[in-house]
């Protein structure tokens, strides 16, 4: 009998490490997700709030035209924005796993004005797939006509989860404005862009499977207890 008590005992001293194992897997659990929901943002200065040798557009390259700029008198958060003066584009190469999904945001201002030399203009997000040699990898994704968003405020462009191709080693990410071909001089409106962001996209299925494993061991737990 008494040998029986100590085996009980010794039991439920089990049951406790193991309710409290429970309990901090959770909190742990619980603790990633709000990490998880904000996935790091894997693009450099996105926010534009850095300041290096090319001013706030630091960590961006030149794509086509140097007419983008860091400027303090807009920003969507922080102290500054890049700012489209005319025509021409910014990139950002970024590392990726191919058959991974990611995700692009960013916000965009346009400012209503008079378009009296044309209208064929507009400002862009956009998602080029590249291989390890620099040739395109599957179909780009992009946000072609950010003025046809309500001007006079900052509009936000998702593009939702996009998989990289398989044959994808980096995104090459750009923004900026382009103006028609056709011979005809037209004058953009300046764009203001602010907090860029490129991320992979966060696995719910996992966490899911995750929950479901922690639910089983406590039942199986409580099971034990009842027996
Ligand atoms: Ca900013």
């Amino acid at each position: 009998m008494k040998q029986s008590m100590k085996i009980l005992k010794k039991i439920m001293k089990g049951g406790e490490t193991m309710k409290k194992t429970i309990a901090l897997v959770g909190m742990l659990l619980l603790l990633s997700i709000p990490s998880m929901a904000h996935a790091q943002n894997l693009l450099v200065n996105g926010g534009f709030e850095s300041d290096g040798e090319q001013g706030h557009i630091t960590g961006w390259t030149i794509d086509y035209n140097n007419n983008i700029f860091g400027v303090i008198d807009n920003p969507q958060s922080g102290s500054y924005n890049a700012r489209n003066f005319w025509d021409g584009a910014l990139r950002q190469d970024v590392a990726v796993t191919g058959g991974t999904a990611y995700q692009f945001s960013g916000w965009s201002y346009i400012p209503t004005a008079t378009e009296t030399i044309g209208t064929t203009w507009g400002s862009f997000f956009q998602i080029d797939w590249k291989t390890a040699a620099g040739g395109t990898a599957g179909t780009s994704w992009s946000a072609p006509n950010l003025k046809n968003l309500t001007r006079d405020q900052y509009n936000l462009t998702q593009s939702g989860a996009i998989v990289a191709p398989t044959t994808a080693a980096y995104a090459r990410i750009k923004f900026g404005t382009w103006q028609g071909g056709d011979g005809t001089q037209y004058i953009p409106n300046p764009t203001d862009f602010d907090n860029l962001s490129f991320s992979v996209v966060p696995e719910p299925s996992s966490l899911l499977l995750l929950g479901t494993g922690i639910v089983g061991m406590l039942s199986a737990t409580r099971k034990r207890k009842k027996a």
